[in-house]
């Protein structure tokens, strides 16, 4: 077997793998040669914990309303959203779908309450739509379920439910919902790569043609190599991000939304107008940059490239036939990647890390906030299992392969180089992270519901020795902090 440079080169191999197609495709063991180095520091302080109502929270969410209220909502996948402030105020229940007859079912960790979306006219001008309302996604079982209004190809393993919440009072502590209504119903055929993310375009102002459209990510369906063809399939919604108007046009009938007329598929009748991007399989965490508008995809991979998109309308970003820059084999018993030069009809990532580094990206996280100028216009990841944090600057292109160019954020609590496994102490972190109105940057960690918050920049690094002694020094004393043992100076 030969190998020239990070490249495998072996017809046996290419036809053992169901590339007889093409006798030059070669896989690629490495994709990304060059090692993410150390970038700059920021100073990490914890800031509250999700209540565990269920279970140490699963957080995968955090939103903040434009109400002048400072509240940053968390969504906990166990079925709880609760609400603290940008002061860290302690964290109090504001709505548990477990208390609201819809049948929710939390099936494994992808599922559940799994995102919420507050209309971006929440508690802002009570004679405009919205003012009252925010936006779910949950699972229910499906046996039993009223029928879905959209369907994946492949068997159903549960219903993925898109719900609309009207409040009594948008400025109260807790939900009273005064009504409620299934905006849309998903069949999924597995249990995993479902829904991720639904959320407003905030930077959207109320007139223009997104304002209060919200936007969907859903994964292929599940499974490994997307073994149902979802993600190609212009009929199916799975493998997509999709973008509806969630306002029932008649207040009756079957569809309980709109169709926005500007979708990308709008007068196709092969594809669903409901699709906004497709090719996609696992868009867990998607968002805007509040200064440009400009939207950014994250995709966890499969075999070995974590993807960072921009969000263009009618894009296809190549799952299953792509994983990052580089090409999948058709046959789905494959878990590799080879070089095979991408057709022109998908769209490229403008950054990737390999497994070598992570092996699932989070957040998608263009920072705008003021208390780290040193991150300025930078995007920031985050991946979900080893909590490392990456950031480049959107455009660069001095990377491998004409890539954004990656750093690693490194982190210090209280004066110690710390990162988050020893923080967390785990091997899995389960890192998401979040912003408030401000633009300030959270970490939120699935496993169990803590936050922490961002609050400015670091010197240069200390030496490695200081780095060793103080991983686990910080994490002893974060340790204290929280069980109330030591004063640890703030
Ligand atoms: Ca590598
Ligand atoms: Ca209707
Ligand atoms: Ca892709």
């Amino acid at each position: 077997m030969a190998i020239v440079n990070h490249v495998v080169r072996t017809s046996l191999l290419a036809l053992a793998a169901g590339l007889a197609a093409n006798a030059q495709a070669a896989v690629v063991l490495d994709p990304v040669m060059q090692a993410i180095a150390p970038g700059i520091g920021v100073k990490v302080s914890p800031f509250a914990t999700a209540p565990g109502l269920y279970g140490p929270a699963s957080v995968q969410s955090m939103r903040a309303v434009t109400d002048g209220s400072n509240r940053l909502f968390v969504n906990d996948t166990r079925g709880v959203i609760s609400v603290t402030d940008t002061a860290g105020a302690t964290p109090g229940v504001y709505f548990d779908i477990r208390r609201q007859d819809v049948g929710f079912a939390q099936i494994n960790g992808q599922t559940g309450l799994v995102s919420s979306a507050f209309h971006p006219n929440f508690g802002r001008d009570p004679a405009m739509p919205g003012y009252r309302t925010f936006y779910t996604i949950d699972t229910t079982m499906a046996a039993g379920a009223p029928a879905p209004t959209l369907a994946g190809k492949g068997p159903v393993n549960h219903h993925d439910v898109v719900r609309e919440w009207t409040v009594a009072d948008p400025a109260a502590a807790t939900a009273t919902i005064t009504a409620t209504r299934e905006v849309m119903r998903l069949s999924q055929p597995a249990g995993d790569h479902g829904p991720g993310t639904i959320a407003f375009n905030t930077g959207a102002a109320p007139g223009s043609a997104d304002y209060g459209k919200l936007y969907i990510g859903l994964g292929d369906g599940g499974g490994v190599n997307d073994p149902y063809d979802n993600a190609q399939d212009p009929r199916s919604p799975f493998g997509k991000i999709l973008r509806i108007d969630p306002v029932d046009p008649d207040g009756a009938g079957p569809l309980a939304y709109a169709v926005p007329r500007d979708n990308p598929h709008v007068g196709d009748p092969a594809a669903l107008g409901e699709i906004w991007a497709s090719g996609l399989r696992n868009p867990q965490q998607f968002g805007w940059d509040a200064l440009t508008g400009r939207m950014y995809i994250g995709d966890i991979g499969q075999a070995q490239l974590e993807e960072v998109n921009i969000g263009i309308p009618g894009a296809n970003y190549g799952w299953p036939l792509r994983e990052g820059t580089l090409a999948k084999p058709a046959d789905k018993s494959l878990s590799l990647v080879t070089d095979d030069p991408n057709p022109g009809r998908f769209t490229d990532p403008i950054a990737q890390y390999d497994h070598d580094e992570g092996s699932a990206i989070g957040a998608v996280q263009l920072y705008r906030g003021s208390l780290i100028p040193e991150l300025a216009g930078q995007m920031l990841v985050d991946d979900i299992v080893n909590g490392r944090i990456f950031y480049f600057t959107p455009g660069d292109t001095s990377g491998e392969g004409g890539l954004a160019l990656l750093r690693e954020l490194r982190l210090e609590l209280d004066g110690l180089p710390t990162d988050m496994m020893t923080l967390e102490g785990t091997w899995r972190v389960d890192l998401r992270m979040g912003v408030d109105a401000s633009g300030e940057l959270y970490l939120l960690t699935k496993k169990d519901g803590n936050i922490y918050r961002l609050t400015g920049a670091v010197p240069e690094p200390a030496g490695w020795a200081m780095m060793i002694a103080g991983l686990g020094l910080a994490a002893t004393m974060l340790r204290r902090r929280r069980t109330g043992r030591g004063a640890v100076p703030a």
